[in-house]
């Protein structure tokens, strides 16, 4: 196996790879990081979480991000493999970094879906759903951004495992689902910040997708999501839309970022990242180092917000 100095970021990699990837960066940055098991996915692997920051005598803050919790967007995963060898490489020479590492701890779940992220490399490209079967194991996968509590099943999300909206059999039927599901209600009140990334049309999705209804601190929200987009877009001129997910994509019940607002947390944010539909869930490696760091500028600008408040 590779050392993390021969680790490539501009390259994907298959599960194995992130597995051996994640000891190497809590091996190598041991006063700043530390490993967390999160839960076990249907086909019982483990998935595990990273806290990034400097320890502290009184309880930090949290700002949260999970990314692959759609299989097929792999850059998604790239970026929070990019995003924690970024914070731990500039730990120092980025104030904002710097000041975030001290006042807040980063829980950054790289890879969510594991056994979809896995079935996506070794049988179908463009899967998206988790691989729990159905209906006598004839029917796989239910899509984990629509197993969340926030309105179950109530519009944009299907009942049928053969679709691929699937909602699951009840609101975190899924393990995947209610491993963060648990996680993020035990610390809710400490969560500053709740980021979910996904794959592709370039947007920043605001709350809530299964209403038309603004979140309460819509406006708030709305205006550090479009200075995120302007520091994205200097730096490779890549154009973002920013609105609530119902306004701007399409009406979903049961997501993550719907659940985390109504859970009280203060600012979420689901990120879709590169292209706009000429390659789609299949970037092409080139894109991987200019999509992390125009992202990588996005979120340090809300982190920023969130550590000036
Ligand atoms: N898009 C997201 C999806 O789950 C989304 C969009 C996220 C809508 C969160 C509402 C809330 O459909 C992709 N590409 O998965
Ligand atoms: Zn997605």
């Amino acid at each position: 196996s590779l050392s993390l100095a021969d680790f490539d970021y501009t390259k994907y990699h298959p599960m194995h790879e992130i597995y051996d990837w994640t000891v190497r960066i809590r091996e190598k940055y041991t006063d700043l990081v530390t490993l967390h098991y999160l839960g076990e996915t249907y086909e019982k692997r483990p998935i595990f979480y990273f806290k990034v920051g400097w320890p502290s005598d009184k309880k930090k803050k949290v700002i949260w991000m999970d990314c692959g919790i759609h299989a097929r967007e792999w850059i998604a995963v790239a970026f929070c493999q990019w995003f924690i060898k970024e914070i731990l490489e500039n730990q120092n020479s980025n104030p904002v970094i710097r000041k975030a590492l001290h006042n807040v701890d980063f829980y950054v779940v790289p890879v969510l879906n594991i056994d979809g992220f896995i079935y996506s490399w070794t049988t179908d490209r463009l899967w998206r759903k988790n691989r729990t079967p159905y209906n006598n194991g004839t029917c796989y996968g239910v899509d984990l951004n629509r197993n969340f509590n926030a309105s179950w099943c109530s519009i944009g999300a299907s009942n049928s495992c053969t679709t691929l909206t699937f909602c699951g059999s009840g609101p975190n039927s899924e393990p995947e689902t209610m491993a963060v599901s648990n996680l993020v209600e035990s610390i809710k009140s400490d969560i500053l910040c709740f980021l979910t990334i996904h794959s592709y049309s370039q947007l920043i999705l605001l709350p809530y997708g299964y209403t038309q209804d603004p979140s309460q601190n819509h406006e708030e929200m709305l205006t550090v999501a479009q200075k995120a987009a302007e520091k994205l877009k200097d730096r490779h001129g890549t154009p973002y839309r920013v609105g609530s997910s119902s306004h701007i994509l399409y009406s979903t019940s049961g997501s993550s970022r719907d659940w985390a607002t109504d859970l009280g947390i203060p600012l979420t944010y689901t990120f879709e990242l590169r292209d706009n539909g000429t390659f789609g869930f299949e970037l092409p490696e080139i894109q991987i180092k200019p999509t992390c760091e125009e992202t990588t500028d996005a979120v340090l600008t809300i982190v920023d917000y969130v550590n000036e408040k």
